[in-house]
């Protein structure tokens, strides 16, 4: 392997990313200005501690970043308290969990084939804090945590952490039905937001710091559009906790030109924000009624298909299909669904598609009818070679990042090579 052969690779990459649909959930596309900082000399450096607590020398434009970012974020999000210190949505809910709770108490949590993300389970970060865990009841039909069942659970369970939040996720979980119970038995309520971070930045999903959560975690690469990245918001009454579980408790040194990148994202979300949640939302509803209109099996007619930026379609050979799509282009991924085989993850039902990376590059309600009848395509046996090549003349058309100040790059584009 030479270097040639990693810039190859890396440009290989984007060109193929240029030339595709990512509707990926869980991803997205970062601003022209945030690129830049990426590559910027902070990438390089140490700030252990907080602002003006620092270990090392050499942090004195650091600390100035650092508290633009923490000001910009209570600011956006209405909070009294903001840690930008995790490096990912897993590490802040490692800290959460780190804060809250002692070996051996009770989590109650999504499972994953109910779409909790893998970081709520006994596999992953759970199981490192040897929580025990107990599911949340779910409703099929709804395609949501049963709330009156919750209720029942968490009277007789007596969970330390009362766990909101999922990977696949659909409509706004029922914090406030969990709030007194909560206190009643001595839980925190927390809410993982790392999907839907930029709707609620947004305002246009569920506003989980005024129903009554004590701790929401979150990354801050989803629909909230930047750097990959952790975030922690909590109350005045548990900063102290939930700072040291994050430093010196999880986190030696936080990647500094990603809190960079995040101001400059909370920046873009405060003046673009809504409009942009707003769209990511209209989208997936758009590409979810124009799938099911061509005959596909996207879960919740009855209910609008989604009031996030994902939809769901239950395909059967999932696998098989998420491949066939990638062959065209198209990219998604295959997805548990709780009525598959949970011994067979592999082989899962679902296919995932995520509206906000191609929202980001401008497409609308128009656009989504079009993405709809490329993805129908392949999902009706058509070659996907055939439908690449429309797929890349349609992509042609959406290259620059919107929502943002700055249009000088294109989304695929770095200057430097
Ligand atoms: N696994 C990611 C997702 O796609 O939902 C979240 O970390």
């Amino acid at each position: 392997m030479t270097i040639d052969d990693i810039m190859r690779s890396a440009r290989a990459h984007n060109e193929w990313f240029k030339n595709s649909l990512p509707m990926i959930a869980s991803e997205n596309i970062t601003s022209p200005t945030v690129r830049q900082l990426l590559a910027s000399d902070l990438a390089h450096r140490y700030a252990e501690g907080t602002v003006g607590h620092r270990l090392y020398q050499g942090v004195k434009y650091i600390d100035e970043i650092e508290q633009q970012a923490i000001d910009l974020a209570c600011k956006l999000f209405k909070a009294e308290h903001v840690n930008v210190q995790p490096i990912s949505g897993v590490n802040a809910n490692i800290a959460a969990f780190f804060a809250l709770a002692k070996p051996r108490e009770r989590l109650m949590a999504l499972d994953t084939s109910h779409g909790g993300h893998i970081s709520h389970g006994t596999k992953s970060v759970a199981g490192l804090c040897d929580l025990k865990i107990v599911k949340h009841p779910f409703d099929y039909e709804e395609m949501n945590i049963d709330a009156d069942a919750m209720v029942s659970t968490i009277y007789e369970k007596e969970p330390k952490i009362i766990l909101f939040g999922a990977s696949l996720f659909l409509f706004p979980h029922p914090i406030a039905a969990a709030r007194d119970a909560a206190r009643e038995v001595g839980a925190y309520v927390v809410y993982d937001s790392a999907h839907v971070l930029g709707l609620i930045a947004g305002g246009q999903f569920q506003d989980p710091l005024r129903e009554g959560v004590d701790v929401m975690t979150g990354s801050t690469h989803k629909t909230f559009p930047g750097p990959q990245g952790g975030i922690i918001f909590t109350t005045h009454a548990l900063a102290e906790a939930v700072d040291a579980a994050v430093f010196p408790g999880t986190v030696s040194n936080h990647h500094l030109h990603h809190v960079a990148g995040l101001a400059v994202t909370l920046i873009e979300m405060l003046q673009f924000g809504r409009a942009y949640a707003r769209q990511i939302i209209k989208n997936a509803q758009t590409l979810g009624a124009a799938l099911y209109n061509e005959g596909c099996n996207v879960l919740c007619p009855d209910k609008g298909f989604t009031e996030s930026h994902q939809i769901v379609i239950d395909v059967g050979r999932a696998s098989s299909m998420a491949v066939a799509l990638e062959e065209a282009n198209i990219i998604a991924n295959k997805n548990l669904l709780p009525w598959d085989d949970h011994s067979a993850p592999e082989n899962p039902s679902g296919l995932r598609f995520g509206t906000q990376e191609l929202t980001r590059l401008g497409m609308k309600e128009t656009e989504m009818k079009v993405v709809a009848k490329l993805i129908q395509r392949v999902l009706d046996g058509e070659i996907p070679e055939k439908v690449k090549k429309d797929v890349v003349d349609f992509k042609n058309d959406y290259q620059e990042v919107e929502y943002c100040f700055s249009h000088e790059l294109g989304a695929y584009q770095f200057p430097e090579w």
